[in-house]
């Protein structure tokens, strides 16, 4: 069995050696063009070349990450199936992220941080967790594990996704006939749907201004879901009170982007959930020998439908 591995801004050899130990049956290498014929490939953001000299022969796509949109844009080879990371460690790391963010926000925790550097002992009023209802876009791996750590906190949730889900505590909302219904009931809102045609530009001015008022967003998923340029314009009019935001339409961000500096956004590098490679190794080798049993495997991705 031959792997080939292609990993856009990742380097390479740290993956060929996990995976070589935990696949010591299967020749592993970084793909170059004109590389030997492979039977799985794992990539991140791999070139169009890749996959169109590699198609006769692959069985299987390995997405090091849980969003396939780069992917899905590309023209896929017709037999392979196209696998994503399903959870692999990072639903917990995007449960405590988006907490801490919604934490931070609920608890004014940056008022308290400017008062302490001014040496100064002061308090806000309390807020009620019932005035900041979280409402979280796509109800998948990572949002229901989000959906779960929050309730913890006792925030009341609500959730939003294509088909109808029956989630504990969760208040669900689905489809375009909902969407409207499930933001005018949520204030805190955390985006977590993968980007597909449908979802391209779905946190823009007429979305975000049904949040209720003083609503707060979280965008950890893609870039693309949000019209950056709508979003100050919502800030400054009092709409809505600040976002925290990990992914861009550009990234790295540039220099001169205005979110870098705005004192109510809230900007990390694509960091909410990191792909974990110890995990991510045993979750592929485990799938390429399911699959070679014959067995089904978790993870695999319509590309129809995009996720
Ligand atoms: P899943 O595929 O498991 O879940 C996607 C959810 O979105 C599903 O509930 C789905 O609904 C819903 N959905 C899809 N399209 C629509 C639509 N048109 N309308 C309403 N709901 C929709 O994805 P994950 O939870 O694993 O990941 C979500 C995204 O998070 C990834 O695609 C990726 O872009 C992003 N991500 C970001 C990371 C970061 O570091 N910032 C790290 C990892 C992921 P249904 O259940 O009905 O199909
Ligand atoms: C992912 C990501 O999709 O890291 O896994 O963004």
């Amino acid at each position: 069995m031959r792997i080939t591995v292609h990993l856009t801004d990742n380097r390479p050899e740290p993956w060929i050696k996990a995976l070589r130990e935990a696949l010591p049956e299967a020749e592993v290498d970084v793909w170059a063009p004109g590389a030997p014929q492979a039977d799985h490939a794992v990539v991140w953001v791999p070139p169009q070349q890749l996959l169109d000299e590699q198609a006769p022969g692959l069985a299987g796509i390995f997405n090091i990450g849980a969003g396939v949109d780069a992917l899905v844009k590309l023209r896929l080879p017709s037999k392979a199936k196209l696998i994503r990371i399903d959870d692999g460690g990072m639903a917990v790391q995007m449960a405590e992220f988006v907490c801490h963010a919604l934490i931070r926000h609920f608890r004014e925790l940056d008022f308290y941080q400017d008062a302490a550097q001014g040496g100064e002992w002061t308090y806000r009023r309390p807020r009620m967790r019932e005035d900041f209802p979280v409402g979280i876009m796509g109800m998948g791996v990572l949002g229901q594990r989000v959906a779960q750590a929050v309730q913890h906190f006792e925030f009341p949730v609500n959730g939003w996704s294509r088909t109808p889900k029956a989630v504990d505590g969760v208040r669900g909302f689905a489809g375009e006939e909902q969407v409207n219904d499930f933001l005018a009931a949520s204030r805190v809102l955390v985006c977590l749907l993968p980007l597909t045609p449908d979802t391209h530009g779905i946190l823009r001015r007429e979305t975000l201004s049904q949040l209720q008022f003083g609503g707060y967003l979280i965008n950890v998923a893609r870039g693309g879901h949000l019209v950056e340029e709508d979003l100050i314009p919502l800030l400054d009019s009092g709409h809505l009170s600040g976002a925290t935001l990990d992914v861009f339409q550009t990234e790295p961000l540039p220099e001169d982007h205005p979110f870098w500096r705005h004192p109510r956004i809230s900007v990390t590098p694509h960091a909410s959930a990191r792909t974990l490679r110890d995990e991510t190794v045993a979750q592929i080798a485990g799938k390429i020998r399911a699959m070679a049993r014959g067995e089904p495997v978790a993870g695999v991705v319509d590309t129809t439908r995009g996720y």
